[in-house]
């Protein structure tokens, strides 16, 4: 059951924090994305001029009241303690990030927990744990995360989607329209994008012609 709920959340999973909204209003694209039908939401608040302290918990939980209004997960990458300190959905973290088994031990059984891997003996592990998901990637190159490691196309998807056939799949790294499609049909259960959405010209239009398309390949 919970594995459904996953997958099924996973479908368009919106990553994004205020350095990834140049010019315009975080919140507002946000919310566009919301509208637009994301599924997931991540608040990965890195890199130059992110937010701390006082200021990232005040946008942390506008983000969060936002989610909630659409009834979507609201994921935390990164920030145990801030999202013990909010009650957020889920936390994310990478392979250099505080260790999966302790982030499970911190968050206890009922927030979901996502680890991102890069090969199928990070899946092994992240299952081993408990992960609820894995974020595979990044599938192509990606101008939006500078320490990204080698790109390792969509026949990683296919490889851990056989493997690990229960394991709800998340995509990420330079996705765009055009290679949803591919990505679904690889076996992912989803695609994870941050400029495909917090880049465009219009958030809402984007985030909802990647949701026709994802859901036009899902049932
Ligand atoms: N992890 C692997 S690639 C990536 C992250 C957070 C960035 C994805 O951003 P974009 O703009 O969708 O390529
Ligand atoms: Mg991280």
């Amino acid at each position: 059951m919970r594995n459904m709920e996953i997958k099924k959340a996973l479908r368009l999973y919106f990553v994004m924090g205020t350095p990834n909204s140049g010019s315009q209003d975080p919140l507002a694209i946000v919310e566009a994305a919301l509208r637009g039908g994301i599924t997931c939401f991540q608040l990965r608040e890195k890199g130059s001029n992110a937010l701390e302290g006082d200021a990232l918990l005040g946008f942390a939980k506008k983000c969060q009241a936002l989610c909630r209004l659409y009834r979507v997960p609201f994921i935390i990458n990164d920030d145990v303690d801030l999202a013990l300190a909010i009650n957020a959905d889920g936390v994310h973290v990478g392979q250099d990030d505080e260790q999966a088994d302790s982030v499970r031990q911190r968050i206890g059984p009922d927030k979901w927990l996502g680890v991102s891997t890069h090969n199928a003996q990070e899946v092994q592990l992240a299952q081993s744990i408990g992960a609820d998901y894995v974020g595979l990637g990044p599938i192509y190159p990606t101008s939006t995360k500078l320490d990204a490691s080698a790109v390792v196309g969509t026949t990683l998807v296919k490889e851990i989607h056989t493997a690990f056939p229960d394991m709800p799949i998340v995509a990420i790294g330079g996705i765009t329209l055009a290679t949803t499609g591919s990505i679904i049909q690889a076996g992912a259960d989803g695609v994870a994008v941050v400029s495909a959405i917090a880049s465009a010209k219009d958030p809402q239009y984007a985030a909802n012609d990647l949701s026709k398309t994802i859901h036009s390949l899902l049932e």
